[in-house]
């Protein structure tokens, strides 16, 4: 099933942009450059958050959504029966589907602990994840210590530039510092998590969780937005999209909608 090409959206975006094969042109990052043209070329800006908690569910989830998506993001950490031959098998799906992995493993230490936890232990995300998530929190050492790990393992760095979270204690002056540390590692940063897109630069890629049709939040803080609010009013260029999906009765059926909303509101935005 393809989504529909022609935008049905009346409301005017409040970012009017290039197109995702334009930016795939420009981008310095390797990374940010595969995700464009996927994007572009798969027609999806879909990404799936699969929080779930087992290989089994994780696996058949894939294989359901797999071809709508550009993108799985996952925490590894909360898979309780992890083994390597869970690498392999989303590797092949990867490759079967076409999207991009991110391991959503929001690294916040001092640079040295960073680097050890995306090279090093049990998960050795370095050697699997083509897109980690990484906190600026620690200063610009977190950056200039996993940036050439990143280049080494040819992994994309998505910073967090806002949370989702109500009360989340970013500032302004932290979403802009977070902004101006990405262009001192142009090469390595992919882009950002977003509530509100951060950067024109037209080679970062803004990535936008807390997305749901249904629900305005959870009971935990959570809050959500709908694709086309997502995109059209907040900028998004990659909806992530977890419960929204994977609990759903037919998570192939939902994903199905959600790429369709996420991909019109795109188009709509080349109009302006
Ligand atoms: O600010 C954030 C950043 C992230 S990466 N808010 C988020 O919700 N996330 C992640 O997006 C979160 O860790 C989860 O994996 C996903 C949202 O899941 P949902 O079930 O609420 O759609």
């Amino acid at each position: 099933m393809q989504p529909e090409k022609q935008p049905t959206h009346t409301i005017a975006p409040k970012h009017a942009q290039l197109s995702y094969a334009e930016r795939a042109a420009v981008c310095a990052n390797s990374r940010a450059r595969d995700l464009l043209l996927l994007m572009h070329e798969k027609q999806t800006n879909l990404a799936l958050a699969a929080d779930v908690t087992t290989k089994q569910e994780l696996l058949a989830l894939v294989d359901a959504v797999g071809e709508h998506i550009c993108m799985l993001k996952m925490h590894i950490d909360i898979i309780t029966d992890f083994d390597q031959d869970l690498i392999h098998q989303l590797r092949q799906r990867a490759k079967q589907y076409r999207f991009l992995i991110c391991e959503d493993r929001k690294f916040a230490d001092i640079g040295n602990t960073s680097v050890l936890q995306f090279t090093c232990g049990m998960y050795c995300i370095a050697s699997w994840a083509d897109l980690v998530t990484v906190h600026a929190i620690a200063g610009a050492g977190i950056l200039q210590a996993l940036s050439p790990a990143c280049k080494e393992h040819e992994c994309g760095m998505l910073l967090l530039a806002h949370m989702s979270s109500r009360g989340a204690l970013i500032t302004d002056a932290y979403t802009q510092a977070v902004v101006a540390m990405a262009r001192e590692h142009a090469t390595t940063v992919a882009g950002f998590i977003v509530r509100d897109r951060v950067s024109d630069d037209a080679s970062y890629i803004n990535c936008m969780p807390g997305v749901h049709l249904a629900s305005k939040g959870d009971a935990c803080g959570q809050q959500y937005l709908t694709p086309e609010c997502a995109v059209l009013e907040h900028g998004a260029d990659v909806i992530i999209v977890g419960r929204g999906i994977y609990q759903a009765a037919d998570p192939a059926a939902m994903a199905y909608t959600y790429r369709q909303a996420g991909f019109e509101a795109y188009l709509t935005t080349l109009l302006y």
